[in-house]
């Protein structure tokens, strides 16, 4: 008998993104991304890897759906690369592009596999990007026509969507931080490109709306709970200022048509472009709130910082609890804290985690094992932390583990391996770990 218990309707998938298992970066009319262009550009890459052919999804999507059936899953979150469908970003549909992913959602209903596509998981066209990227107010508009394209072409078959996969992450590192794609350091443009991707969140609700009246459509939040790092009453608003800037930017604009009160001296609405009327048209009543989640944070008040005046201190989470390989802590509680957190601040919305993994280097033994029970460990932390949030009141639908297979993990190549299977990249051959065994069994019994 399970102890920990989830709800029977609940869904328990996995999740992956386009560029960093498709490969196939150049074939069937794909046009280029920002991420092909990155990872093609030295230094940029751990290792001087890239996604060119990652874990050959794209022609074994038929084998990892086959694995995903025997990890008794109900339901796969992946992402639908906006090149292949729109090659330049505007303009005429790919077919070949809209093939692929038909064939793949087919198989995910054949196998009894919910689909669940993000529209948006990072791979920009370059060509948008030559044109100025998310910085540049007009890719708003164009990304609502990708997103109605992809609305009229998958909408008979698919229910449950994502707009975009972590805005919060894609805007900093891409165009503040420059460690990914496309790799600038420009703080004015940074904080343009947030408001950007705000509009287009809306916009493209608005677009997929029009074509699909009852589709289930939210966004795959980066969230992480903060926590002051001392009880000092400075550290304690530094803390507060940090969680709705890293964790509402793009919530409480579609929820409420505002921007949340986290700098010092308010929004920077100017240096974002904000135009009249804009605050109305970033209104998006999304269906359900996407939760990404890794791990905690622990913040400070930074008197030197002139935004927020709160910065993230120690290590990847706090330091207490144990490191994966990717020296990030384990905190099972964090999940909780943040679940409840936004069903609280929302008023119980309907949730689905739409992300929660970690990366350990294990690989197969002689007799072909992957024992990595660190995993198990990980996942049977945070699923009862999330069972837990859901017997008090968190209205929670689904689960995805991060990830199903070992991937292309951006700027870090292929050296973390996220994976339930491991993939071994010179041949592409798929095994399941051990935690993908005891995940299948979760997912069959509905708990543990
Ligand atoms: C992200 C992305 C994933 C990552 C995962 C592990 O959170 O950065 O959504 O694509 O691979 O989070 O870092």
């Amino acid at each position: 008998m399970a102890r920990v218990r989830f709800p029977k309707s609940f869904y328990w998938g996995t999740a992956t993104a386009s560029y960093q298992v498709e490969g196939a970066w150049a074939e069937d009319g794909k046009g280029e991304s920002i991420w092909d262009r990155f990872a093609h550009t030295p230094g940029r890459i751990h290792n001087g890897d890239n996604g060119d052919v990652a874990c050959d999804h794209y022609h074994r999507y038929a084998e990892d759906v086959a694995l995903m059936r025997e990890m008794n899953l109900n339901s796969y979150r992946f992402s639908i690369a906006w090149p292949r469908i729109q090659p330049t970003g505007k303009g005429a549909v790919n077919a070949k592009g809209v093939e692929f992913y038909d064939r793949l959602i087919d198989a995910l209903l054949a196998a009894g596999i919910r689909p669940l596509p993000t529209l948006y998981h990072w791979d920009l066209p370059q060509t948008l990007e030559d044109a100025g990227g998310w910085p540049q107010r007009d890719t708003a508009a164009r990304f609502a026509d990708y997103a109605e394209i992809a609305a009229r072409a998958f909408g008979d078959r698919v229910s449950h969507w994502s707009i975009f996969n972590e805005p919060g992450i894609f805007t900093t590192m891409g165009y503040l931080a420059g460690i990914h794609a496309p790799g600038r350091r420009e703080p004015a443009a940074y904080l343009r490109a947030t408001h950007t991707v705000n509009l287009a969140q809306a916009e493209a609700l608005r677009a997929m709306r029009s074509v699909l009246s009852h589709a289930v459509i939210g966004t795959a939040f980066s969230m992480s709970p903060c926590m002051p790092a001392t009880d000092s009453p400075a550290d304690v608003a530094a803390s507060e200022r940090f969680h709705r800037f890293i964790n509402t930017w793009y919530l409480e604009p579609a929820l409420h048509g505002r921007y949340p009160e986290a700098h010092l001296d308010g929004p920077p609405l100017e240096a974002m472009g904000v135009e009249r009327g804009d605050l109305e048209r970033l209104r998006a009543p999304l269906d359900f709130i996407g939760i990404n989640l890794y791990f905690r944070t622990i913040v400070a008040h930074a008197p030197d910082d002139r935004h927020l005046g709160a910065r993230a201190v120690g290590p990847v989470g706090g330091s207490d609890g144990p490191r994966t390989d990717f020296g990030w802590e384990v905190w099972p509680d964090a999940l909780y804290e943040m679940v409840m957190r936004v069903t609280r601040d929302y008023d119980h919305p309907p949730i689905e985690i739409m992300e929660n993994g970690c990366a350990y280097d294990d690989s197969p033994d002689a007799a072909g094992r992957v024992g990595d029970t660190r995993r198990i460990d990980f996942y049977h932390g945070y699923l009862s932390a999330l069972a837990r949030a859901i017997e008090e009141g968190a209205d929670v639908r689904g689960y995805h583990a991060w990830t199903l297979l070992d991937n292309f993990e951006w700027s870090e190549g292929f050296a973390k391996r996220f994976g339930l299977v491991h993939v071994d990249f010179p041949t592409g051959q798929r095994t399941l770990k051990d935690s993908a065994r005891w995940y299948a069994r979760v997912a069959d019994e509905g708990g543990f």
